[in-house]
């Protein structure tokens, strides 16, 4: 993996990908989405489709789930992959450059139609900030996104804190 990987795609996938900003940019225009303001004001930032990247890397039919894994702060999220695969984005750039960690960069995961945090499986929760990594698997995959109320309060504190 080179030095300017930003996402690597892996799992259940006929080629495994490593993604630089550069091949970010390169995907098809048609796959791209100029400004996400547009559909939710609070976010900022340059997207590319989801789909366009899992075509990319060839999803096998035997895929069934995607997990978003953050290094960085140890978050991961595993969603079904038929719930997201047509509507998720991946916000990756700002102002023509990459997209800052206080933005959730340099990858962040984004399902533009969110519902409310610890509703269900695809929730505000599940827009994984400093993805570095998606995997294609036929079972559930990493999850630890909290799920005791008083354990995500603290979790949206702290996230509060870092911005302020
Ligand atoms: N890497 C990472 N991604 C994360 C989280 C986190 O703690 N780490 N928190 C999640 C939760 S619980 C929510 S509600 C949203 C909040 O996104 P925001 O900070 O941009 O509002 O990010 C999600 N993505
Ligand atoms: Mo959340």
């Amino acid at each position: 993996m080179s030095d300017s990987t930003l996402l690597r795609i892996d799992g259940d996938v006929e080629r495994t990908l490593a993604l630089s900003f550069a091949d970010l940019a390169a995907v098809d225009a048609r796959r791209q989405i100029d400004d996400v303001s547009r559909s939710d004001p609070k976010r900022r930032g340059g997207a590319v489709q989801l789909s366009a990247l899992l075509e990319l890397a060839g999803v096998r039919p035997s895929a069934r789930y995607i997990t978003l894994h953050a290094s960085s702060d140890d978050f991961h999220a595993s969603l079904p992959l038929d719930a997201v695969r047509e509507r998720a984005i991946v916000i990756y750039r700002l102002d023509g450059g990459p997209l800052p960690v206080s933005a959730g960069g340099p990858v962040r995961f984004f399902i533009p139609d969110f519902a409310a945090c610890r509703t269900q499986e695809v929730d505000e929760c599940a827009n994984v900030k400093f993805v570095d990594r998606i995997e294609l698997s036929a079972t559930r995959g990493l999850d630890n996104r909290p799920l005791e109320e008083a354990e995500h309060a603290e979790l949206h504190r702290r996230q509060a804190e870092g911005r302020s």
